[in-house]
């Protein structure tokens, strides 16, 4: 099987599996385990901030980020397809008791422009936004990459009103890679950063959150009280440490695979979508024209070794990562094409 679903998929290499087996470990929830006290450092270092938390999921560090922003019954500005609105079960309004103020966006990328106008003051009739949340590489809008003055521009208008910003940076390596700008740049003027050691870096479990020392204090008590103190966690955070040394380097090559199969997929009869739009390791296209469901589409894959979702009913999500090669993308490629060719095949007998 081929499978193009997510970069979640990944398997840990031979080198994290023997990190993981020879990890230096003792109880995280005392902050007696090396491995994970290491990994925290690392990831503090590389997004430039003072501190940083590991925690087990990219959900749960954007649900400690949102709570430590927020108030129960405030506002949380962020772009409509965001993934803390759509994909993590209202997580937001569960534990911070917080409304989302969504954005259309063309790609996922807010403007201050878009931003200020969508910004609600405290008055008799209004809950005030207090966080603006920005997900960086956007993943609905297609991996899309936040420039850096639009990051600095939002930042400093935000904190001018005494408002927050979050950054989902599930992918922010992704983001760094594809830009040239260092983490740490892209982040230095944010609040706090999640981002995913378990995506296209390739570390089986985990995600840091980094910020102030002073955050991510109270977010090691919202953490616990989430059940995510997880002990001899040195285990998994021997394998962050290897994704941090070893994957970055590798991500060019995704972007690459990601490029080349949305340029052959252009050129495939009943799929629309634009090439130039792949700017990493996530490439969405229209297959309305097929005349097949997206759910229709994947089952006519799966049988052909190559798992896709779909993301609504017109259209699919591929995520290059780690464990797909070029060859594998020319073979999911292949499948792709035998199952337009039939369609079209289709459509012409009917005709
Ligand atoms: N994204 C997953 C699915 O949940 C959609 C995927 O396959 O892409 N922020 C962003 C931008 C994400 O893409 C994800 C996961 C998360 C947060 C949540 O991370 P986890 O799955 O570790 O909770």
């Amino acid at each position: 099987m081929i499978d193009l679903r997510s970069d979640t998929v990944t398997r840990p290499s031979e080198r994290m599996r023997k990190a993981m087996a020879e990890a230096e470990v003792g109880d995280d929830v005392y902050r007696e385990d090396p491995t994970v006290n290491r990994l925290e450092e690392r990831a503090a270092e590389i997004c430039g901030k003072e501190a940083a938390l590991f925690v087990p999921t990219g959900t749960m560090g954007n649900t400690i980020a949102i709570k430590l922003h927020t108030r129960h019954g405030e506002e949380v500005l962020c772009d409509s397809r965001s993934h803390i609105l759509d994909w993590e079960l209202s997580m937001l309004a569960w534990f911070s008791g917080c409304l989302v103020r969504a954005v259309q966006t063309q790609d996922g990328i807010l403007t201050w422009s878009q931003i200020e106008p969508a910004l609600r003051r405290f008055g008799p009739h209004n809950a005030p936004t207090t966080l603006i949340s920005l997900e960086n590489t956007h993943n609905m809008g297609g991996g899309t990459v936040y420039p850096q003055t639009v990051i600095d521009e939002i930042c400093s208008e935000t904190h001018a009103r005494g408002l927050k910003v979050h950054m989902d940076g599930a992918r922010i390596f992704n983001a760094s890679i594809a830009s040239g700008v260092p983490v740490a740049r892209i982040v230095r003027d944010i609040d706090t950063v999640m981002f995913c050691l378990s995506k296209a870096l390739g570390a089986p479990v985990g995600s840091m959150l980094a910020g102030s020392i002073a955050a991510i204090e109270q977010a090691r008590l919202y953490r616990k009280r989430l059940g995510g103190g997880m002990r001899q966690a040195g285990i998994l955070a021997a394998a962050g440490l290897i994704a941090l040394q070893e994957s970055p380097a590798r991500l060019a090559l995704d972007h690459e695979n990601a490029r080349f199969l949305a340029s052959e997929l252009a050129g495939m009869p009943g799929i629309s979508i634009d090439p130039a739009a792949v700017q990493t390791n996530i490439v969405i296209f229209n297959v309305s024209e097929t005349g097949l469901s997206t759910a229709e589409f994947s089952a006519e894959l799966k049988h052909r070794g190559v798992l896709v979702n779909g993301i609504d009913d017109r259209r699919m999500r591929v995520v290059t990562h780690f464990d797909v090669s070029r060859e594998d993308c020319e073979r999911a490629l292949q499948a792709i094409a035998e199952v337009c060719a039939n369609c079209t095949a289709a459509a012409a007998q009917r005709a």
